[in-house]
């Protein structure tokens, strides 16, 4: 309707009676039910669908809850990659509102496919992700738009710190990307384990952006050093699996090589590089540096600590500490490693940690075990830091 003030006194009764009346009863009654508030998506097909305002306020606020929050699409926000999934949020206005005519929004093709590629260096450790092309989006802005972004995901263990974005594209539901953005540190065990969580999100300047849709992909599908193409329809928030709650929190990835050198007598520690470390200041970066200690540590004099790197979530540091040692106490050992951000005026802050040794795990267990099979030959290895604070001596 017209609402600009000039216009209102040009307007006859003739007009004005036409305007209200001509165009037909329906239409200013669906436009009015846009102010009130709607019941959300959860809400059982057997409600009526003209609730009057009273109860469909009640109805929404009940169903915020009790209704299925995996059935409910979260607000993309920002936070919500650090809880991932804790705390279902409902949707708002904007993401309900295509859903007013049909409630069979369990579609899922309404929401577009994404074409990209995923290879799996694993020479170099590294993940590429390029991210093609959206087609079909499902407009989320006023002018039947959206603005649109990538964002990537290594799952379980979410964080802040294994998020890579796409830059954003103004007013449009076919956005082509072309960009490839690269996970560094991959190891094989990743490769098993983890599923890259590939999510469409709108950016909105004044609010929180938007979800629009999502694909996972378990990276045991891909093939070492092969590229693979997928044109995959994106789906509503998929359910977080409970065990993924259980899962230590990733901070980040660190490259360790290990050398037992049998002329020296002692262990050789190589501190390399770290990538994608959690922030831990409030520019978005920290001043990472590693420590490590060879336990146990009888005579506390293990510790060994680098150089701090200013203002770099990728800091290289290449250093490399000597433990000596007889090659045959080895074995009982477990060398901890963490990575620190140096504050100033405070405490440091811990970004998160890794022990390599016989008590641990996985890649863990394995770096140390190919190391004390292969005297004075040195092993890079890359692993995945966890908020996990190793065993004691932390105290900085
Ligand atoms: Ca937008
Ligand atoms: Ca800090
Ligand atoms: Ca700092």
């Amino acid at each position: 309707m017209t609402q600009r003030k000039g216009e209102k006194t040009t307007i006859s009764i003739q007009e004005h009676m036409a305007i209200d009346v001509c165009p037909g009863p329906i239409q200013p009654i669906k436009q009015i039910s846009d102010y009130f508030p709607r019941y959300p998506r959860g809400l059982p097909p057997t409600a009526p669908p003209a609730l009057s305002r009273a109860g469909s306020l009640r109805g929404t606020t009940t169903s915020q809850k009790s209704e299925d929050p995996a059935a409910e699409p979260k607000r993309d926000e920002d936070d919500l990659d650090q809880a991932f999934g804790a705390t279902a949020f409902v949707a708002n206005k904007k993401e309900e509102e295509p859903d007013v005519e049909g409630y069979d929004s369990d579609d899922s093709t309404t929401l577009g496919t994404l074409d990209f590629s995923l290879l799996y260096d694993q020479e170099n450790n590294a993940l590429h992700c390029t991210i093609n092309k959206a087609k079909g989006l499902k407009p989320m802005d006023h002018n039947g738009l959206s603005d649109p972004y990538v964002k990537l995901h290594l799952l379980p263990g979410a964080s802040k710190a294994n998020k890579l974005r796409t830059k954003t594209l103004r007013n449009t539901l076919n956005p082509v990307w072309s960009e490839t953005l690269t996970y560094y540190g991959i190891t094989d065990e990743d490769m098993v384990r983890k599923t890259l969580r590939i999510s469409v999100c709108d950016e909105d300047k004044f609010r929180h952006n938007e979800f629009i849709g999502e694909t996972r992909i378990p990276l045991k599908k891909l093939k070492p050093n092969q590229t693979k193409n997928f044109s995959n329809c994106l789906e509503k928030q998929l359910p977080i699996d409970k065990t993924d709650d259980k899962s230590l929190e990733e901070r980040g990835r660190i490259m360790i090589s290990l050398k037992y050198s049998s002329q020296k007598c002692g262990l050789v520690v190589g501190i390399i590089r770290c990538a994608h470390l959690a922030a831990m200041d409030a520019n978005g970066f920290s001043d990472p540096y590693v420590k490590t200690y060879l336990k146990p540590d009888e005579n506390k004099k293990s510790k060994h600590k680098t150089a701090v790197k200013k203002k770099t979530l990728n800091p290289e540091f290449n250093e490399e500490f000597f433990y000596e040692i007889k090659y045959a106490d080895l074995s009982k050992k477990t060398l901890e490693v963490t990575v620190w951000d140096y504050d100033i005026g405070k405490s440091n802050d811990f970004i998160g940690g890794v022990s390599l040794g016989i008590n641990a795990n996985g890649e863990r267990l394995k770096h140390w075990f190919d190391c004390l099979k292969n005297k004075d030959k040195k092993i890079e290895r890359w692993h995945t830091l966890t908020n996990e604070l190793p065993g004691s001596g932390y105290n900085d």
